[in-house]
């Protein structure tokens, strides 16, 4: 048994170093990898952490849960929709597998000020036909102004697209882009509104999230603070991430939630 044991330890030792190997690079190249930018993202670490797909299957946005059953979501991913369309996925890190738990929605509620993302008011709920066995995240409240500070490290999570333009990702991939102060952001964007809007990611880009990503959370000190809503491509230097000031928000949530 000594030679196949022996085998068996080669091939081990070849494949760390080859894992080992790939995983620096894709960590320098940052800027055609993952989220974009970002890396994979462990669904226990982050068991809020939902998305938001089609009947069959087919997943086009990211969600947060608040409460054991319900969603919070970009209006944009489901302004128009009827619930019996969208059903949310929980607990599943690879889109591939059949793990965690497939919820119908009940209802929906979308702001109702929501025209446009670049408008605000981009935040909608989704009430679950079942509660799920997830630990929800903590919201943004009315007093949570300190969490909005430029430079604080925001995380982003989600399935969507590592590249503009490129493919969706299969697993779970989330990164770290800095709060942008509002007045930047305002010179970015002509339409960056700092009283329904917050951004993030760095000065010469390379990290952000993308199409795919949005509904999905913005995090600051374990705090849900936006929702991915908008942006000028993906990952640009000086066109951060546009997200949905949660803040903003505090009081009609505290309605839905
Ligand atoms: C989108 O289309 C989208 N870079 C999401 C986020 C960003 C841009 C576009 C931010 O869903």
């Amino acid at each position: 048994m000594g030679g196949p044991t022996r085998y068996r330890r080669l091939l081990l030792a070849v494949v760390l170093a080859v894992t080992g190997v790939a995983t620096g690079v894709a960590g320098q190249a940052g800027a055609d990898e993952r989220i974009v930018g970002g890396s994979r993202a462990s669904i226990a670490d982050h068991s809020y952490m939902v998305y938001l797909a089609t009947v069959d299957g087919f997943q086009y946005c990211g969600g947060s849960l608040v409460a054991e059953d319900k969603v919070i979501t970009a209006a944009h991913c489901v302004a128009g929709e009827r619930p019996a369309d969208i059903t949310v996925v929980a607990g599943r890190e690879d889109k591939q597998s059949e793990t965690g738990l497939i919820s119908p929605v009940a209802s929906l509620w979308v702001h109702p000020d929501f025209t446009d993302v670049r408008d605000g008011a981009d935040v909608a709920v989704l009430t679950l036909r079942e509660p799920l066995p997830y630990r929800p995240i903590e919201r943004a409240g009315a007093d949570d102004a300190a969490l909005y500070e430029a430079g604080k490290p925001g995380l982003i999570l989600g399935w969507g697209r590592t590249t503009a333009g490129g493919e969706p990702s299969r697993f779970l991939l989330g990164a770290e882009v800095p709060l942008v102060a509002d007045a930047d952001c305002a010179n970015s964007y002509s339409t960056f509104k700092a009283e329904s809007m917050i951004c993030a990611g760095l000065p010469e880009g390379g990290v952000d999230s993308c199409q795919g990503d949005s509904g999905g959370p913005l995090v600051v000190e374990g705090v849900l603070v936006g929702i991915t809503s908008w942006g000028e491509g993906c990952a640009l230097a000086g066109k951060p991430g546009v997200y949905t000031r949660l803040m903003a928000y505090a009081a009609v949530l505290d309605e839905q939630v």
